[in-house]
């Protein structure tokens, strides 16, 4: 049986994996336990890194499969002044390397709690790989406590899409959504296209939508989730934020599962929220 190689570097104080398997190349940075690179054998990348990412493990990673947890965009209530999208993409994680074979490879790996930052969640949250010509990635997360806690969370992907013009997003037809630029609800018409700074949530578990662009068509499956977001930053937006290319807005598209419109967990409960990416 031919094992899958193994190997990792450091990058500052962050330690980035580097999975070579029969059926798949992928990188993992253990800060942020983020999916930085997936790649199906024959294809390209399917996810989009910008080239101006920080990787050392002093801020979040700009690109891959970032993890918003144990809240997905900014903070609110009493965590206000604590960092948007959470903090499972902002600590280091510990892998574990469950099992592999000729047909794929599966992690898990749990976040360490360095700045005991988490405890107060009363949250744990396991992360579950599944690596082969497809990539599942699961967010499970436990209610530890006697009492109902609220959770929002996106698994937030950045499509690599070659050329923004001509993708399209297939699957989202009539759905409703929240306009996060115009501050408005609107019901989505046609196909989805890119053509200007794009911020929405889709009220919907639809469990499937299509990516169709220039480089792959990607199916997009996942479950556990009440929403979906879409977002490119555009020009301005792109130009403003120190770790994404200028011109990266025309390379990528950000399609999340997400759970946003207020899920509360259960004493004792686990959710899990999960996506599936299958380049067609
Ligand atoms: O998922 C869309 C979004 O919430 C946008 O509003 C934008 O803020 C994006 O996430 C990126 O957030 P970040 O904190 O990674 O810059």
């Amino acid at each position: 049986m031919q094992h899958p190689q193994i190997t990792s570097q450091f990058i500052g104080d962050n330690l980035i994996y580097h999975i070579k398997h029969n059926k798949f190349e992928a990188k993992i940075s253990r800060f942020g336990g983020h999916v930085l690179s997936f790649i199906p054998n024959g294809q390209s990348d399917v996810l989009w890194m910008s080239n101006s990412a920080v990787l050392d493990g002093s801020v979040a990673i700009r690109g891959g499969i970032p993890l918003c947890w144990p809240w997905f965009g900014a903070a609110s209530g009493e965590n206000a002044r604590e960092p948007q999208h959470g903090y499972a993409r902002i600590l280091p994680w510990q892998f574990e390397l469950e099992s592999f074979d000729e047909q794929s490879v599966r992690l898990t790996a749990t976040p360490i709690d360095t700045e005991n930052k988490l405890a107060k969640f009363n949250l744990k949250l396991k992360l579950i790989l599944v690596l082969d010509s497809h990539l599942n990635i699961q967010l499970q997360t436990t209610n530890i406590s006697e009492k109902p806690v609220e959770l929002s969370q996106a698994i937030h992907t950045y499509f690599d899409v070659n050329e923004i013009e001509p993708t399209q997003l297939f699957g989202l037809e009539g759905t409703d959504y929240l306009d996060k630029l115009q501050d408005n609800q609107q019901t989505q018409s046609g196909a989805i296209s890119i053509t200007e700074e794009t911020d929405r949530v889709y009220l919907t578990n639809t469990p499937e939508v299509k990516l169709d662009s220039a480089n792959h068509g990607v199916n997009i499956g996942g479950s556990g989730h009440d929403s979906m977001v879409v977002w490119n930053p555009w020009i301005n937006k792109a130009k403003a934020m120190k770790d994404f290319d200028d011109l990266g807005y025309k390379h990528m598209i950000c399609v999340e599962m997400a759970n946003t419109q207020g899920l509360t967990v259960s004493a004792g409960d686990t959710v899990t929220l999960s996506q599936q990416i299958s380049v067609l």
